[in-house]
């Protein structure tokens, strides 16, 4: 695919990985994709089969908390029948983080698979990321707006973190899930050098963009766009794309349901960063989307909106991971 006129070439360090894993793996176009695009759509990375399974162990996990929360009832669908949830409708307390069914999902072949090749090693770490339960139409609060943002420090020059999405739940254009902003990668750090003074930037990973920011990307036809899924499938993005997760419209009464699972090279990540990522697993903590930086521990306890903690906490998970070599290699618990 020739890039567009408008569209600078990556710089060296992101082509040179994601070009030297492309000519290794013939017949994996989604890399040269993933480039060109900064998002991309690996199909059947789960079997569908097991991907279902995934589905309804989360649902299992929601019902663990003996609500009157009835997945086929859409006026049950209300805080009060719900642990604790973020305004991005995820769940990241109660370490679900290390639930079985969420390192299953993690552990899955091919998914691994795919991060090994963006890196070309299979010497990986992962996140301890949130699960995504996201119901249509909800009655009992109002629907998220866009919000538009990077999950990579305009302070790092190239490819540092490519994102994933494990797609429970079909995700067709009016359902929930990601939108991004194709090809913004390639133009991020001109947005930024121009466009913005640099001393405001925030040293961590994450810039919300506000509307004229995103005009500077729509005159350049860079404009958002929904990404479709089936149940099973990966969505892997980089981190200087621009996205959110979008809400479902109100012509969509499927829940989503994702598991958000990101890869690194374990050797890009500190000792100290291993170190704190190891004690945050041996709490079975949660962790941002970054699988070898940005790790810090952080207060696990849930609390309610009245402030008070939330009685139904717990200190593990309900079904607890194996502790097997792969898994303490991918949470940075054992080198390779
Ligand atoms: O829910 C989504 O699709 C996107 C969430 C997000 O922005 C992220 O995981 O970085
Ligand atoms: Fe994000």
């Amino acid at each position: 695919m020739a890039p567009s006129a408008l569209l600078p070439e990556p710089n060296l360090r992101d082509a040179e990985i994601l070009q030297k894993a492309t000519s290794k793996a013939p017949g994996n176009d989604w890399l040269a994709a993933l480039q060109q695009n900064g998002y991309v759509v690996v199909k059947n990375a789960i079997p569908y089969e097991r991907a279902v399974q995934y589905q309804e162990r989360a649902y299992d996990w929601l019902r663990s908390f003996q609500t009157d929360l009835d997945f086929n009832k859409p006026e049950s669908w209300i805080r009060s029948n719900l642990p604790v949830q973020s305004k991005i409708n995820t769940f990241s307390s109660y370490c679900v983080a290390h639930e079985k069914f969420m390192w299953d999902a993690r552990m899955e072949p091919k998914v691994l698979d795919a991060f090994a090749r963006i890196w070309g090693t299979d010497e990986l770490l992962v996140s301890f990321d949130s699960l995504n339960v996201t119901f249509p139409n909800r009655k009992d609060v109002p629907r998220k707006p866009a919000w538009e943002h990077i999950d990579q420090s305009p302070l790092r020059q190239g490819l540092h973190c490519v994102q994933g999405i494990i797609s429970l739940s079909p995700s067709g254009p009016e359902d929930g899930g990601l939108v991004v902003y194709p090809g913004s990668h390639r133009v991020i750090e001109e947005f930024f050098n121009t466009q913005t003074d640099k001393a405001s930037w925030d040293p961590l990973d994450r810039y919300m963009f506000d509307e004229s920011q995103l005009s500077w990307f729509r005159e350049r036809g860079i404009t958002p766009h929904k990404v479709c899924a089936e149940v099973g499938d990966l969505i892997l993005w980089d981190s200087r794309t621009i996205h959110y997760g979008s809400e479902p419209s109100p012509a969509s009464n499927q829940i989503r349901t994702a598991i958000y699972a990101a890869y690194t090279p374990a050797k890009l990540a500190s000792s100290e960063a291993l170190a704190t990522k190891a004690a945050i697993f041996q709490s079975y903590g949660g962790t941002t989307h970054w699988p070898h930086d940005n790790i810090v521990i952080r207060d696990h306890r849930t609390f309610l909106e009245d402030g008070t903690r939330d009685p139904r906490d717990r200190s593990q998970p309900l079904e607890l991971p194996g502790r097997d070599l792969k898994l303490l290699r991918l949470a940075g618990i054992q080198p390779y």
